[in-house]
C-alpha cells in the first residue's frame, strides 16, 4: 500500500482524528484515486473493530472513530460520484431492526452510489414493513441489509417475510453483511448473497443488476 493511503489507515484506526480529514487531502493531493482512500479508511475501521475485540479501546472510542470516518467521507464522496456515468441499478439499503449500527452500512452505501447505483438508504433500525414501501415506491432491483448483532438476526427473516407477502420477493435480490452474518445465516433465510466488504458489495450487486 502506498505511504498516504498507510498514513490515512492509520489515522483512523489510532483515532487520530484531527488528522484524518487532512491526510485524506494529502492522499488525493499527491494523486491517489479517491476510491483507494476510501478503501484505506474502510481497512483503518475494520483495525479499530478489532481493537475493541481485544479490549484495547471502548465503546466511545468507536463512536469517535465513527465520527471521523464521515468527515473522511464527506471529503471523498463528491469525488467518488464524479467517477461513475450510467446507473446500474437501484438498491435499498439499511441496517435491520434493532441494531443501529452504520458505518458498514454507510461504506456499502458510498461505494454502491459512487460505483453507478441508485441507493435508497433508509438508515438504521429500519422496520421490515418500511423496506417493502421503499422497494415498491423506488421499483428497486435489490435489497442491502446490515446486520451485526446476533440478536437482531431474525430482523433478517422478517425482512424476507415481508417482501413474500407483498409478492416482491422474486423480483428483488437480497445481501446481507456485517460482523454477525456467515453463510449458515444466508442460506437459513433464502439469501441470494453474502458480502465480506464494501468492494465485494458493489461485485455483489454489480452480479444483481447485471
Ligand atoms: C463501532 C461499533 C459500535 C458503535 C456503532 C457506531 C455506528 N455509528 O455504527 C456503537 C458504540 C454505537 C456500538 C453499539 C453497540 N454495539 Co457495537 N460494535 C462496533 C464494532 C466495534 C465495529 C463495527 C464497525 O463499524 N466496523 C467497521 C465497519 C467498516 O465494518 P462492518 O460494519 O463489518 O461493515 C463492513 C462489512 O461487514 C461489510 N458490510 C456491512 N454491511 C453490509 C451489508 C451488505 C449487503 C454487504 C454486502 C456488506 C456489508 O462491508 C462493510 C465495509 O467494508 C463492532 C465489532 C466488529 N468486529 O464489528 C461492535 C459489535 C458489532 N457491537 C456489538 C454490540 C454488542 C453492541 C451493543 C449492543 C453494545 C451495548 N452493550 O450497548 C450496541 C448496539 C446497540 C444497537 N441496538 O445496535 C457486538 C455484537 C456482538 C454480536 N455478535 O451480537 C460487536 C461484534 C462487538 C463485540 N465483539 O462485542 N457498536
Amino acid at each position: 500500500m502506498a505511504e498516504q493511503l498507510e498514513k490515512v489507515q492509520a489515522a483512523v484506526s489510532d483515532l487520530d482524528l484531527d488528522n484524518i480529514a487532512p491526510l485524506v487531502r494529502e492522499a488525493l493531493d499527491a494523486g491517489q484515486a479517491p476510491k483507494d482512500v476510501l478503501g484505506a479508511m474502510c481497512s483503518g475501521m475494520a483495525k479499530v473493530g478489532e481493537l475493541f475485540e481485544q479490549g484495547e479501546y471502548y465503546l466511545a472510542d468507536l463512536v469517535l472513530a465513527g465520527e471521523g470516518m464521515k468527515e473522511g467521507v464527506a471529503i471523498l464522496e463528491p469525488l467518488l460520484v464524479g467517477e461513475a456515468l450510467e446507473k446500474k441499478g437501484k438498491v435499498v439499503a439499511c441496517t435491520v431492526k434493532g441494531d443501529i449500527h452504520d458505518i458498514g452500512k454507510n461504506l456499502v452505501c458510498t461505494m454502491l452510489s459512487t460505483s453507478g447505483f441508485d441507493v435508497v438508504d433508509l438508515g438504521v433500525d429500519v422496520h421490515e414493513d418500511r423496506i417493502v414501501e421503499a422497494v415498491r415506491s423506488n421499483d428497486a432491483d435489490a435489497v442491502a441489509l446490515s446486520v451485526l448483532l446476533t440478536s437482531m438476526v431474525d430482523s433478517i427473516g422478517d425482512v424476507v417475510k415481508a417482501l413474500e407477502s407483498a409478492g416482491l420477493r422474486e423480483k428483488v435480490k437480497i445481501a446481507i453483511g456485517g460482523a454477525c452474518t456467515t453463510q449458515e445465516l444466508a442460506d437459513r433465510y433464502g439469501i441470494d448473497a453474502l458480502g465480506r466488504d464494501a468492494v465485494e458489495a458493489v461485485r455483489i450487486f454489480e452480479g444483481f443488476c447485471a
